[in-house]
């Protein structure tokens, strides 16, 4: 169950004479903001990026700390293909644009892909 913001409707009658103005006959909570869909960035493996270019993309614009970045690395590596960091839409987007643009400019062909986050919304 997502947490936020909690606002109430109240419902009063029409207003008559002789009636109790501002009767509440019904009061109910409903969830004020919605929380935007989260997206999973996908890292891929390839046979020609090399670790440690992988490495400093994930510290650099994933923010891991070194050994959770060798971590993932590792996991991509050997299993094709793992997960770089969680987010909105438009920030995920950057940041595949953001790492695309790096890894042309070493010529490598390292591959992002985004997907909607299952794990949102628990
Ligand atoms: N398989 C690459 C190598 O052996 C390393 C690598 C890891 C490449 C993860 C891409 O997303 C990747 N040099």
């Amino acid at each position: 169950m997502r947490s936020g913001a909690i606002g109430v409707i109240l419902f009063s009658m029409p207003r008559k004479p002789g009636a109790d103005e501002g009767t509440i006959l019904e009061e109910r909570t409903v969830p004020k903001f919605k929380r935007p869909p989260l997206y999973k960035v996908l890292l891929h493996n390839d046979d020609y990026t090399t670790r440690e270019f992988v490495v400093y993309i994930l510290q650099a614009i994933f923010d891991h700390d070194e050994q959770t970045a060798v971590t993932i690395m590792l996991h991509v590596h050997h299993r094709g293909v793992g997960v770089a960091g969680v987010y909105t839409r438009e920030i995920a987007e950057t940041k595949i644009r953001t790492v695309e643009a790096l890894a042309e400019r070493e010529g490598f062909p390292l591959l992002l892909t985004m997907e909607p986050d299952d794990d949102d919304d628990e």
